[in-house]
């Protein structure tokens, strides 16, 4: 598919079109399943996404990160098409494929470690989550599973049960899985000690806490992400995930890295804990790696992804031929195209416009991110912290809508605005783009 890769606004937003669609989705739908835009999506291409009603948006939320390499990327449309008229499923219990192996030998390459590894397949991040706790209790027969304040790991009920946020994530749906303990996260810009000394302070009180209240001997695995997605874009204070690394390989506790969404070249690396030279012992997968496609993956050390008997892993679609296809297709793709260099260079050029923006609105009280991994964190008055409050926030992300740019807010308050673009988007769409989100943020705080 080839779209113009320009910004055209021909309705007002949302259009006539997407609103008739929204009166049917009303009745068809349930409102549990959230919109975050009332926009119906016609066609994508590139950085471009068109609706029903002809207006082309630039698109800086890709599908919260699952489009990386661009919408509908010939290379990897080819893959899965080709793959399409070949084969789309037998089961990999019943006869394996080829894409599933190739795809296995590839992540088992490309995520951090030299040590032999495995990798298996399934179809969201929530259940790539699942099985990489089910694999660490297996393996250490120990129980306990620690995770961080912040923390998004997915919807069913073990991942919902790791997620921080109450609300709307867990609301009403307990009870929840058991022997899952939560932590503080080093998040220096909210860190109520010293904010130089946050990653110190905020590992030395994890690993009291893991001693005196859980025992080191009853945790199966510590689960990060290694910068966090929807909790807000937080990006851990240097030393606090090698610290837990550490920690964990001390006492036989598996480590493991949720990069499903800080992964695939996001943050400027194949995954995001690279930068601080960590070596997890397993690592999720999701989102960009199947391009568009539904596939996850574990990857990790080949003892412990073993130790599971066979059948104890797997299910009927997990490594679909098609998907597995797919992101063959999108590994290439990264490598021949040179994405994670494309990314640190988006990132500067969004960090740059952001930096600009907090010197003049006092509003915005953080600017973080890595690669193109982008946000800022809005709050009413910097002196108290106090996040802005969401309907402001909502005015700002509905405001860049109408004027032709799609963006998401994230974090436990809502306060934040993340960024999150085709790794290769042009600057000049970039830019166009950034004016535009610019533009709605004065708007909605003046
Ligand atoms: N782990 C780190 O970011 C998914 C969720 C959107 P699934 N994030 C987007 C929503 O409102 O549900 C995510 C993630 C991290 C796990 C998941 C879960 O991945 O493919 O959505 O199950």
């Amino acid at each position: 598919m080839d779209i113009p890769q320009e910004r055209k606004v021909v309705t007002e937003i949302p259009g006539p079109k997407s609103r008739a669609w929204f009166e049917r989705r009303e009745r068809a739908v349930p409102r549990g399943v959230a919109n975050l835009h009332p926009i119906v999506t016609a066609r994508a291409s590139g950085a471009i996404v068109e609706d029903v009603d002809g207006n082309r948006l630039i698109d800086l939320a890709t599908g919260i990160s699952v489009l990386n390499v661009g919408h509908t990327h010939p290379a990897v449309v080819e893959a899965a098409r080709g793959q399409l008229e070949r084969d789309t499923h037998t089961c990999f219990h019943v006869t394996a494929n080829e894409p599933y192996i190739e795809l296995a030998e590839r992540l088992n390459a490309i995520t951090p470690g030299d040590a032999p590894k495995k990798t298996m397949f399934a179809n969201s991040g929530a259940e790539a989550v699942e099985n990489a706790v089910k694999i660490a209790r297996r393996f250490t027969g120990r129980p306990a599973v620690v995770t961080f304040d912040h923390a998004f790991h997915g919807r069913t009920l073990l991942a919902m049960s790791l997620t921080a946020k109450v609300m709307p994530y867990k609301q009403g749906m307990g009870p929840f899985a058991p022997e899952i303990y939560r932590l503080p996260f080093a998040y220096p810009y909210r860190w109520h000690g010293d904010p130089e000394r946050c990653a110190e302070q905020a590992l030395a009180y994890a690993l009291d806490q893991m001693h005196k209240h859980i025992g080191e001997e009853n945790i199966a695995a510590i689960i990060v992400e290694p910068i966090q997605g929807e909790g807000g874009f937080i990006v851990p204070a240097p030393g606090f995930l090698p610290g837990l690394a550490r920690f964990a390989s001390e006492h036989g506790i598996v480590f493991i890295a949720d990069e499903i969404q800080s992964g695939f070249g996001r943050a400027g690396r194949w995954f995001a804990i690279e930068e601080e030279g960590v070596v997890p012992d397993l690592v999720t997968s999701a989102k960009s790696l199947g391009g568009g496609l539904p596939i996850s993956a574990v990857t990790g050390r080949a003892e412990i992804m073993d130790a599971v008997h066979p059948g104890g892993l797997g299910g009927t679609y997990g490594g679909n031929p098609v998907a597995a296809a797919a992101a063959l297709a999108v590994i290439e793709t990264i490598e021949r195209e040179g994405l994670l260099e494309r990314a640190r260079a988006t990132g500067e050029r969004i960090m740059e416009r952001f930096r600009a923006l907090a010197e003049r609105v006092n509003q915005v009280g953080d600017v973080r991110g890595r690669g193109a991994m982008c946000a800022i964190e809005l709050v009413a008055d910097p002196a108290t912290k106090q996040p802005l409050d969401p309907e402001t926030v909502g005015a700002i992300t509905r405001g860049a809508l109408e004027r032709g740019v799609l963006v998401i807010s994230a974090g436990t308050y809502g306060n934040v605005i993340r960024l999150l673009p085709p790794l290769a988007i042009e600057p000049a769409l970039l830019d166009d783009g950034l004016d535009q989100l610019e533009a709605a943020l004065l708007e909605a705080l003046t």
